[in-house]
């Protein structure tokens, strides 16, 4: 009998692809969602790159391809009553929850857009935890935490947990946060509940640390223009290097904000798909929340945005990066050493950052160049507001 597993955020950039690996893996697979990114990306006028068929179409598309099948169930995770339908129908073995608002920028626009993130992730986490404890309770949770909920901090960052000697006594914790933003610290809070659950109740956890993913497609994605993922590269959705490359395609240049000192763990998208697999594959024990740092490099966002002006430069285009002022609150140049051996330690074989792969992501957004909107590149969300300008008396 094939592993039940539910994919939380199944219509996202990532859990989308995360359906059809695991179904092609021998999964069953199900996923969830109730297009609230898509409202977003209304509300705030951008589209991903690619064009993005519905959920439904999608489906329908993957069962021609690979002859097999995803359930959808379409609603909202904060709504437990609809949350507790889902677990009693499908029954999950394994969840791998991607359900959440995983925008910093968006949850930095202001007091609505930093309740909504919180209430939305930390409410829908814990629909989630309950409806394992009273329904599944064997179920794994596979949660997608963040990097960021570590911060920058002056020593070298644990997977999940630090011991502490204070006089003369030991006690080992989980690692202290300082998120970087609204959204982050929104995982910092589930991170907190889930460990309070596998504590109290006996659940089983992996809460994966995941860095800033990158990258235009999945083996599975490119086997039909139906099933591309959502790619973003507005400031709001768009992460660092997949901004660097449709900036590059257009001849906008790069945007490092700041000094461009601020270092990041970073993984290409084939290998979150391996990493949620690994973890499913080999579930923590009853009681146990799991950490595993989730990225496979680390890289200053001045040497990333090197790395794309020189590849784009092999390829005739002309790039320039500029140093643009920083709408975000953060250290830009600092200390950063983050221990990631668990993944590894478990089968992962990752797919790192060469030119290689920066030409293949180049060469699949030019074909798209035409869809390109420079005008959401920018869209000044700050992490502080700016002063309002002093009348002279
Ligand atoms: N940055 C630039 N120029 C840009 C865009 C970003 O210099 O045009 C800088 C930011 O200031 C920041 C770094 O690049 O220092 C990373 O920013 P990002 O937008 O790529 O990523 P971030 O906001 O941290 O969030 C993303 C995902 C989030 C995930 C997180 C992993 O949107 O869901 O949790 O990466 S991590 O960064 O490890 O916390």
């Amino acid at each position: 009998m094939a592993q039940r597993v539910l994919v939380l955020g199944g219509d996202g950039y990532l859990g989308w692809p995360t359906a059809m690996y695991l179904s092609r893996g021998g999964y069953r697979v199900a996923v969830v969602d109730n297009f609230a990114k898509r409202a977003w990306e209304l509300e705030l006028g951008v589209q991903p790159l690619f064009p993005i068929t519905t959920l439904h179409q999608r489906v329908r598309a993957w069962r021609e391809v690979s002859e097999n099948e995803i359930e959808v169930f379409v609603g909202d995770l904060t709504d437990y009553r609809f949350v507790e339908s889902v677990f009693r129908s499908f029954r999950p073995e394994a969840v791998i929850h991607y359900g959440e608002q995983p925008s910093a920028p968006y949850s930095m626009i202001d007091v609505r857009h930093a309740t909504y993130t919180q209430a939305n992730n930390v409410v829908g986490t814990l629909n989630v935890v309950f409806a394992i404890r009273d329904i599944v309770p064997d179920c794994h949770l596979v949660k997608l935490g963040t990097m960021g909920e570590y911060g920058t901090p002056d020593i070298d960052i644990e997977e999940g947990y630090l011991t502490v000697n204070h006089d003369g006594r030991s006690q080992r914790f989980l690692y202290p946060k300082t998120p970087g933003s609204l959204y982050h610290a929104s995982k910092v809070h589930d991170s907190t509940n889930i460990h309070f659950a596998c504590r109290i109740w006996g659940l089983r956890a992996t809460d994966l640390n995941q860095g800033v993913v990158y990258g235009v497609e999945t083996d599975e994605s490119a086997m039909d223009e139906q099933l591309a993922t959502s790619f973003h590269y507005d400031e709001v959705f768009g992460t660092a290097l997949n901004r660097f490359c449709v900036q590059a395609a257009i001849g906008h240049p790069l945007t490092v904000y700041g000094k461009g000192g601020q270092t990041r763990g970073f993984l290409n998208i084939r290998d979150t798909m391996q990493c949620v697999e690994l973890a499913v594959r080999n579930p923590a024990e009853p009681g146990e929340m799991r950490v595993f740092n989730q990225f496979t490099e680390q890289f200053s966002v001045s040497e990333l945005a090197d790395r794309v002006k020189a590849a784009a430069e092999h390829l005739g285009w002309s790039v320039e990066v500029v140093h643009a002022p920083n709408p975000r609150k953060e250290a830009e140049q600092h200390y950063y050493n983050a221990k990631h051996s668990k993944l590894l330690e478990l089968g992962l074989q990752p797919h790192y950052l060469g030119e290689e792969l920066i030409d293949s992501m180049l060469h699949k957004i030019e074909r798209y160049r035409d869809r390109i909107d420079p005008s959401v590149l920018v869209q000044n969300v700050r992490w502080v507001p700016a002063e309002p300008e002093k009348t002279p008396a």
